[in-house]
């Protein structure tokens, strides 16, 4: 027998929420799925429910029924604030609105490396500092771990915020060399996350076990999180694709890579 008896997961058309829907198959009876975009055909232990998180009655009858919410859905790039605001900043107020509720007590929040950009590098910061966000993307994943802050203090929804460094197929920058979390150990820390038996409020670095490391995650181990991939398999590769970069490069100084680096997205659009 499955673990839950229903998990939703958000975002789930997803670059991770496509890798969840494979991976978290087991671990719960019924897959619930939801994003705007279209996730195609359900399968038997999926349903699909296509809507806007923005749209709290929506988010409040889907979270029904669920024993927790894999929460990776809104804008996963910087955007004009209009849109962030309604998809990132209002949609992940109706998710935590409507898990507390509906009863649901634990929440794994897709949280990025963004809410805390504006660090150097070289502080190897851990995940309990001040944020410093580099973009309102990152301001939006800062408000959200707030948000969770915020509904477990008062009313004990336990949250696993996760800041994803890079979650790609491969790295394919030197800034991945140390950013780089594989689809498998992502699918880990959000399995190790939904079954450890407490998680209070945790926020941790999604990384996999990576030689160049830019944060301190020790919080990580509360999961028993243990990485089974590395960036530096893809090393020799990365560095033939790329150039060495300027280590006063705004992008080379900051954690955030071209987020800092950016100028404000408001100004251009
Ligand atoms: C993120 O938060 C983005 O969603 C992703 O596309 C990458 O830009 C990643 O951060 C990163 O910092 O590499």
């Amino acid at each position: 027998m499955a673990r839950f008896k229903r998990i939703l997961i958000t975002g789930a058309a997803g670059r991770l929420g496509s890798v969840l829907r494979k991976e978290l198959a087991g671990l719960a009876d019924k897959l619930r799925l939801t994003d705007i975009a279209d996730m195609g055909k359900a399968a038997d232990n999926e349903e699909i429910i296509q809507c806007d998180q923005g749209d709290y009655d929506k988010i409040l009858e889907i979270t029904r029924d669920v024993d927790a919410v894999v929460h990776l859905g809104g804008i996963p790039l910087e955007n004009t604030f209009e849109n962030i605001l309604h998809a990132n900043i209002r949609g992940s107020y109706n998710v935590y609105e409507a898990c507390r509720r509906n009863g649901v007590s634990r929440i794994i929040y897709g949280s990025s490396n963004h809410a805390i950009g504006f660090y150097e590098r070289e502080a190897m910061i851990g995940s309990d500092v001040p944020h410093r966000p580099d973009s309102l993307y990152g301001l939006s994943k800062a408000f959200t771990e707030d948000l969770a802050r915020y509904y477990y203090d008062k009313f004990g929804v336990e949250t696993v915020s996760i800041r994803i460094g890079s979650s790609f197929e491969e790295p394919v920058d030197r800034r991945m060399l140390a950013t780089w979390l594989s689809f498998r150990d992502f699918a880990q820390m959000v399995e190790r996350s939904l079954t450890v038996p407490r998680v209070g409020f945790t926020v941790v670095y999604g990384v996999s076990d990576n030689r160049e490391q830019f944060w301190n995650n020790q919080q990580a181990n509360v999961l028993g999180y243990q990485p089974q991939d590395s960036a530096d398999v893809f090393r020799e590769k990365v560095e033939a694709n790329t150039t060495v970069p300027d280590p006063k490069d705004i992008a080379v100084v900051y954690c955030g890579g071209s987020f800092p680096a950016a100028g404000h997205y408001e100004d251009n659009h």
